[in-house]
């Protein structure tokens, strides 16, 4: 197969999901030694994501978000992340290309059986800029009739490498023996106080991330940051290679949106996920269609659905499961998500397939 040029459009719409996926997809086909332009309309979150920037990723251009882009000659294939609409100047450019570029529209993630129905449907473009064109629609996901999950080819053997007692020291974290290390990413969350009496039953160490999660977890410990045998470090803005070894260095991770919630799943330790709350409710059956894939015990389903409530009477949140026998499944978890093609190497033969 030869390299191809890669065009990825990426607009955040809130928060750093959007623009998390596109920098690990962008990095990951730039290391199989593809050539990617990533263009995206807000790239401040990339300044401590990825602080050294394109030049940290091989084969990976960082560019503004094209607002005149007739000029710009589309490359072989064009990713339009999340229903970003590609700029009309540049639809039009592929339109009238003499070998027009393969289009795809990456989606969001979820384990609803809508994924498998919808991975690789395309839509003839009759009218508009792009008429004449077709679009393709790519779902990640969990099965193998989905397009899988991002997974870097080196990302077992870096696990395997992390000193993570070292690393934790180095982050101002370092963990006394026996403690239970607890990373921390949430949006607002009003179960938190409930979790935080409950950590701090047994000697626990709590990593909480920059943002939400350092600010309600100073809010509620004060400036002490300890309540009983609990013990919390905020964290600053880690880079994504080092959010990946604060999951490989924690015994629970509590995780949300998209990208860390797969991330924690390749870490193969429990994890909690708090999913993107959106008005009409619809999250709850995307949770609710994960944990009957990752095929969750009662006890389990019962902790992320009080850590994902919405109705102003919270529950009382229930026990945390069994950390042993919960690692051994999410281990499970991670080697039969392991078996199935990852999502880079699928776009990279539906690419070589469909063009
Ligand atoms: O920020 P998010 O809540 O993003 C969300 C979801 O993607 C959601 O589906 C989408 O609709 C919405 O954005 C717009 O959570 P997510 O997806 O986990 O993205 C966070 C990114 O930030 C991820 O790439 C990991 C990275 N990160 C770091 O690199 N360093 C850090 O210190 C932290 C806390 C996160």
């Amino acid at each position: 197969m030869h390299t191809l040029h890669w065009d990825l459009f990426c607009r955040v719409v809130d928060n750093f999901g959007d623009i998390g996926v596109c920098w690990r997809l962008a990095a990951d086909l730039g290391a199989r030694g593809e050539r990617v332009r990533l263009w995206v309309d807000d790239a401040s979150a990339l300044r401590w994501m990825a602080p050294d920037g394109a030049a940290g990723a091989v084969g990976v251009e960082l560019h503004a978000w094209p607002d005149a882009a007739a000029d710009i000659e589309p490359g072989d294939v064009v990713i339009e992340a999340f229903g970003c609409e590609l700029p009309e100047a540049f639809v039009r450019r592929m339109a009238s290309a003499a070998d027009p570029p393969l289009w795809i529209n990456l989606e969001y993630l979820s384990a609803e059986d809508f994924a498998e129905r919808a991975h690789k449907l395309s839509s003839p473009q009759a009218t508009g800029p792009g008429a004449g064109l077709r679009k393709w629609f790519f779902y990640p996901g969990f099965t193998p009739r989905t397009g899988g999950l991002i997974r870097e080819r080196d990302l077992r053997a870096r696990q395997q490498a992390l000193d993570a007692p070292a690393w934790l020291a180095a982050h101002g974290a370092a963990a006394d023996p026996g403690d239970r290390i607890v990373s921390l990413f949430c949006y607002e969350q009003p179960a938190l106080p409930a979790l935080l009496d409950h950590l701090a039953q047994q000697p626990t160490l709590l990593l909480a991330t920059a943002g939400h999660a350092a600010r309600q977890v100073a809010a509620l410990l004060g400036p002490t940051l300890r309540r009983g045998a609990l013990r919390a470090v905020e964290l600053p803005a880690l880079s994504q290679p080092d959010f990946d070894h604060l999951l490989w260095a924690s015994d629970l991770n509590f995780v949300r949106g998209e990208d860390s919630f797969v991330r924690a799943q390749w870490a193969g330790k429990p994890f909690v996920w708090q999913i993107y709350p959106q008005h009409d409710g619809v999250h709850l059956d995307k949770l609710d269609a994960f944990l009957a894939r990752f095929n969750a015990g009662a006890e389990l389903r019962a902790f992320w659905h009080t850590w994902n409530a919405v109705t102003p009477h919270l529950p009382p949140l229930p026990p945390l499961p069994d950390l042993l026998a919960w690692r051994h499944e999410c281990e499970i978890w991670r080697d039969a998500l392991e078996a199935q093609a990852d999502l880079v190497s699928q776009l990279l033969r539906f690419a070589a397939e469909t063009r």
